[in-house]
């Protein structure tokens, strides 16, 4: 299966950027005669373990056009550089609810549909959808998307919380008692307030989008009280670690987990990971494909999107990724492996309690950062 293979590379190479850990794309050795005068190139700035293997080769074989790949595992970091400006990037991807106040922020070109032909591939439901917050989706296309739960090491969870525990619980993370247990083989969350302040408030019956501050000092409560048994935060790291068996628990996204699933399975080193939607629901989530304002590379970022809205192109990114996407005609084409895991295409029972991130308002932002710094360093 293609995702044993994706294994097989990462845990060779462990820091390339399609398998996370940042830089560029490995670019193919150039020991002949320097690159024609006008080579074309692309600027993209994606999340890390989030396309496949060939795509940016296969794209440049094509087009001719040299794609300069650089990875980020945190809406925070990628906003930071589009607030910043000039980030240097024709190509970026912020999930649904960052890039509302992104295109609020002026940061953004809209794009002009009549030169992305593949755009008819799109799920219309999802298009709709995202329409409340990019009204006419007007400036971003949909890329992947996923949930925020729970990944776990099987045998790892059992022999610590015994055997007949079901692993189908935010209690397992939430509940002191429990984690406690796990802080010995390892526990990884992810390192964004964004996801993590309203998990936790949906968990405790909340509105999980709540602005209001003693609300929010409620899941930042949470979060404080399972802090001692918190390995790490991180949102790129647990892949490996899940992998290798060097943590337990982590929370993180759908296709990640799955991924590090995968590398397991590869390097036959007997490491079972699951994933789990909790049974009280889930952070649903959505990113986005959109071009800087002051994008250098235009013409080449219209044609590096049509070609991700091909079908064959977008089902062979989730069958190395394992994450849902919003291109409908490329669904026959998903493995039937990815395309009936519940953890990739939630059922509609799951489905029913998941959802989704509102756009947040600078002054909610400020405490979300305020209360994440003060968890994180206990400050
Ligand atoms: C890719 C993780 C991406 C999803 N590694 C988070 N929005």
């Amino acid at each position: 299966m293609k995702l044993k293979h994706l294994a097989l590379v990462c845990a060779a190479t462990f820091a390339l950027s399609a398998c996370g850990g940042g830089g560029e794309q490995a670019a193919p050795e150039q020991t002949a005669a320097p690159p024609a005068a006008k080579e074309k190139t692309l600027h993209v700035y994606n999340w890390s373990d989030y396309i496949a293997e060939d795509t940016l080769d296969n794209f440049q074989k094509e087009t001719g056009i040299k794609v300069v790949y650089d990875v980020f595992d945190s809406n925070e970091v990628l906003e930071a550089k589009l607030v910043a400006g000039s980030t240097g990037y024709d190509v970026v991807v912020p999930s649904l609810s960052f890039l509302g106040r992104q295109i609020q922020a002026g940061v953004f070109q809209p794009l002009d549909k009549a030169r992305l032909k593949n755009y008819g591939n799109l799920d219309e439901e999802l298009l709709q959808r995202i329409a409340t917050t990019d009204p006419d989706n007007a400036h971003a296309i949909p890329y992947l998307w996923g949930t925020t739960g729970i990944g776990y090491n099987v045998a790892k969870v059992k022999e610590a919380l015994g055997d007949d525990v079901e692993i189908d619980s935010w209690d397992i993370v939430f509940k002191p008692e429990n984690i406690a247990k796990l802080h010995a083989c390892g526990v990884a969350v992810l390192d964004t307030p964004q996801e993590m302040i309203p998990t936790a408030l949906n968990y405790l019956g909340e509105d999980p989008n709540s602005f209001d501050e003693a609300v929010i000092e409620k899941g930042v409560a949470l979060l404080e009280s399972i802090r001692p048994h918190i390995t790490y935060f991180h949102s790129s790291q647990y892949i490996n670690d899940l992998a290798n068996g060097d943590i337990c628990l982590a929370v993180g996204w759908s296709g990640d987990v799955l991924q590090a699933a995968g590398r397991a399975e590869e390097a036959e080193n007997g490491v079972e990971v699951g994933y789990v939607i909790p049974k009280e629901g889930a952070a649903m989530w959505f990113d986005m494909l959109a071009m800087p304002k002051d994008a250098k590379n235009v013409d080449e970022a219209y044609q590096f999107l049509d070609y991700l809205m091909r079908p064959e192109v977008m089902a062979g990114i989730q069958n190395y990724v394992a994450y849902a996407s919003g291109n409908k005609a490329a669904m026959p084409m998903v493995d039937e492996e990815i395309r009936t895991d519940p953890g990739v295409y939630p059922t509609e029972e799951a489905k029913a309690k998941l959802f989704t991130f509102k756009v947040v308002p600078p002054d909610v932002d400020r405490i979300y950062s305020r209360s994440w710094t003060r968890l994180k360093t206990g400050q």
